[in-house]
């Protein structure tokens, strides 16, 4: 028996979660956006990481379901908090490659806002910088997602080999800093560096910047000092429960 096979059951039976980590503006304090992280709690193998099952089924089919489910979940636990109306902040959502590269992502994305009525505004996506290596194909599916009226993140930020000339061409609304570079800040000077060289060029370029895996003060009080000022990271939060995140929102604003 396979892991696809057993991927492919755990669709039908809805063994997937979502869970969401806050993103958290350090300089007003409050949160301004939800990374949402795929789980899948199987009965019979635990909880195992997307790190081990998403590159299994990005060999298949199955990365269009995964990928899907997780896009229509997230608006729609989008449009439920609207809803109980107590907040309103942007959910971004990880793409794979063949997601990102699928001719039918556009209109898969535009049914999902119809049918949840979610406001495309509040939606973000998250590409990696190491899947806009074609940088032709990737402007053109780039295009094609802003004209949904969605955000776009470029996550992972550094660890790619994405032109820094074509940056400036990618309409894109954000970088994630990676968090290698985040965890390096004490003990290796040279990330420390990266991490400057990178808020700056984002500033310059006109794009939001967001430090990932901030798990200190320390690196805390670093990125802010550099002018970063939105963190995401176990110092604030673990990726949440559902359940959990009107309290974790109505406690930090
Ligand atoms: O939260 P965690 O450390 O388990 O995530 C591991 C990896 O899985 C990260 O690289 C993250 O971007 C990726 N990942 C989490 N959720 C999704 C998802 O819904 N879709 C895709 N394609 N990747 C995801
Ligand atoms: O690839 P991506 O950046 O989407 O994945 C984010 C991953 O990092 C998720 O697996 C998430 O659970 C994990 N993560 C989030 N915050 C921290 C942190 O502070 N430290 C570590 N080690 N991992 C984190
Ligand atoms: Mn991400
Ligand atoms: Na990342």
């Amino acid at each position: 028996i396979t892991i696809e096979h057993n991927l492919r059951k755990a669709i039908e039976r809805k063994e997937f979660v979502l869970h969401y980590q806050p993103q958290i503006d350090t300089r007003t304090n409050r949160v301004i956006g939800l990374e949402s992280l795929i789980r899948w709690e199987s009965p019979e193998f635990g909880r195992i990481s997307p790190a081990e099952f998403i590159p299994v089924a990005e060999e298949s089919e199955l990365i269009y379901l995964i990928g899907e489910w997780a896009l229509r979940e997230a608006c729609h636990q989008n449009a439920r908090w609207q809803e109980e109306g107590r907040f309103h902040v942007p959910i971004a959502v990880n793409l794979s490659s063949r997601q990102f590269y699928d001719q039918k992502l556009k209109e898969g994305i535009e049914a999902i806002l119809t049918e949840t009525g979610m406001d495309p505004q509040y939606l973000v996506l998250e590409i990696t910088e190491s899947m806009t290596m074609h940088v032709q194909k990737a402007l053109s599916a780039l295009r094609s997602l802003k004209s949904l009226g969605v955000h776009v993140a470029m996550d992972d930020f550094g660890t790619g080999y994405s032109s820094l000339a074509y940056l400036k061409e990618f309409p894109i609304d954000k970088l994630k800093i990676d968090q290698s570079f985040v965890k390096g800040i004490r003990h290796h000077p040279a990330n420390a560096s990266i991490v400057s060289a990178i808020i700056s060029m984002a500033a310059s370029l006109n794009l939001e910047i967001i430090a990932e895996g901030v798990e200190t003060m320390e690196q805390l009080v670093f990125l802010g000092g550099q002018g970063c000022g939105v963190m995401q990271g176990y110092w604030f939060s673990h990726p949440l429960e559902a359940n959990r995140v009107p309290d974790f929102i109505a406690k930090f604003n």
